[in-house]
């Protein structure tokens, strides 16, 4: 297998040097928001430490921890680190609760950020031959704009889209002859879906890179076999500069997260930092974000690292899919349930398709979850159609794939809500 390196120096640097460089950078990091963001500054004081007590990543434990409700409590600037003069950007993502996050870029941020997309970009063989369809959403949201500027740096020929008008998306996909897609996992089904739909079974696409909500194997395998591509997992979070933490390599086997710009950690219940393998929250500190770098973010997603050598080369650590948030979590009758488990369960059965909605009800003290799930069009246009035993199917996979018992609702094709970006899974009426 073919692989593309953006920045060999850079991805494929030996651990120890990349350990060193990070040491350097966290000791600046650490500097510059103690001098400029009284948040930090107080933190620090309160714990009895200054930017002199940290030598490195060896005492990064000693830094404070980072949480959404921080940047909530300094809305809009309160925590960039540089005056408003060199702020050349600005992003926000819009939360369940209340006032939007804010984030701050300078023009060196942006620049890093077009750098590392670039990167990302070379993970999924995406060149300068490449006509690259963007249709995350461009605005406050960062999937836009970041893959944009990742796609430019690589010499790519961009089609900035944005997200949803799908007849148009099809239009320039045949048209245009797009060979790159990048969007939600959820919406690329949508966009497969719809071009079955008019009978178009080829296309010049072959790679997209999706991210920006869960997504599971099975629903990599789908994406793959109905537009005929390979679909590459791409992580971020705006908060720590949107798309680009983290990308897949054409492996597949997990996601590398550029350490030379962020140092990750999973953090376990008890506050503490968890070995390589074990499973808990995501937390980076950004070490070369200027406008509004972090410590020890804590992004709530579950996942795993592992520092194990990965076949193209590349020395930064992977992560693996993220499970679920911990706040995406459901909880039906004492059983913790994420919604990639029931994805995961559906997709192990046929004659449905992986567009699906859960509600969650409660009646009287008892929690029941329902699963709205799609029949396929290859199921309806069977002459004998056992709905029955459709049905029992998917309760006894959801039941030993999510541990929970659901009754299930099938739905005709094309019935249930698309999403353009990131899709709603969830609707729990118990909160209502
Ligand atoms: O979703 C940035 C992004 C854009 C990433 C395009 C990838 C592609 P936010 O809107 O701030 O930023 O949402 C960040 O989305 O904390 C995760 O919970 C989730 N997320 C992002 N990528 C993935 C992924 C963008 N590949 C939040 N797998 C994060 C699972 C993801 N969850």
């Amino acid at each position: 297998m073919e692989h593309r390196i953006w920045n060999p120096t850079m991805e494929c640097m030996p651990r120890d040097q990349l350990r060193a460089l990070q040491d350097e950078r966290l000791r600046d990091v650490v500097r510059r928001v103690y001098e400029n963001v009284p948040f930090y500054r107080n933190k620090m004081q309160q714990m009895g430490i200054t930017p002199m007590d940290i030598r490195g990543v060896c005492d990064i434990e000693r830094l404070p921890f980072t949480e959404k409700q921080d940047l909530r409590d300094h809305y809009p600037f309160g925590l960039f680190a540089v005056p408003q003069t060199e702020i050349v950007r600005i992003h926000a993502s819009s939360g369940t609760t209340g006032k939007p996050t804010v984030v701050g870029y300078t023009g060196g941020d942006i620049d890093r950020w077009a750098e590392l997309m670039a990167r990302s970009m070379y993970c999924a063989n995406i060149g300068k031959h490449d006509i690259v369809q963007v249709a995350y959403g461009y605005g406050l949201f960062t999937g836009g704009l970041g893959a944009h500027y990742g796609a430019e740096r690589v010499g790519a020929s961009v089609i900035p889209i944005s997200g949803g008008n799908t007849t148009r998306q099809l239009l320039l996909i045949q048209d245009f002859g797009s060979t790159a897609l990048c969007c939600t996992p959820s919406y690329a089904l949508n966009l497969a879906e719809a071009l079955q739909a008019e009978g178009v079974h080829h296309t010049k696409l072959k790679s997209g890179i999706f991210g920006a909500e869960p997504w599971t194997e099975a629903m990599r395998e789908k994406i793959e076999e109905m537009l005929g591509i390979d679909a590459i997992n791409i992580y971020g979070l705006s908060e720590v500069m949107g798309p680009g933490v983290s990308v897949e390599c054409m492996c597949k086997k997990g996601m590398h997260i550029w350490e030379d710009h962020f140092l990750p950690e999973v953090i376990g219940p008890d506050g503490h930092g968890l070995p390589y393998g074990e499973q808990g929250d995501l937390t980076f500190t950004t070490l070369t974000k200027h406008g509004m770098p972090l410590l020890r973010y804590r992004t709530h997603d579950l996942c795993t690292l592992t520092d194990e050598p990965c076949e193209c080369g590349r020395t930064h650590v992977r992560m693996g899919r993220v499970m679920g948030r911990t706040d995406d979590m459901l909880i039906i009758r004492g059983v913790n349930v994420f919604p990639s488990q029931v994805e995961h369960a559906l997709l192990q059965v046929e004659g449905i398709v992986p567009q699906y909605q859960i509600v969650v009800e409660r009646s009287g003290n008892l929690d029941t979850m329902e699963v709205q799930v799609e029949l396929s069009p290859a199921f309806m246009s069977d002459t004998v159609k056992d709905m029955e035993a459709l049905e029992a199917k998917i309760v006894n996979s959801i039941a030993s794939h999510a541990l929970v018992h659901a009754t299930v609702k099938l739905c005709q094709p094309g019935t249930l809500p698309r999403s353009e970006g990131k899709a709603k899974r969830v609707i729990d009426k118990r909160q209502l």
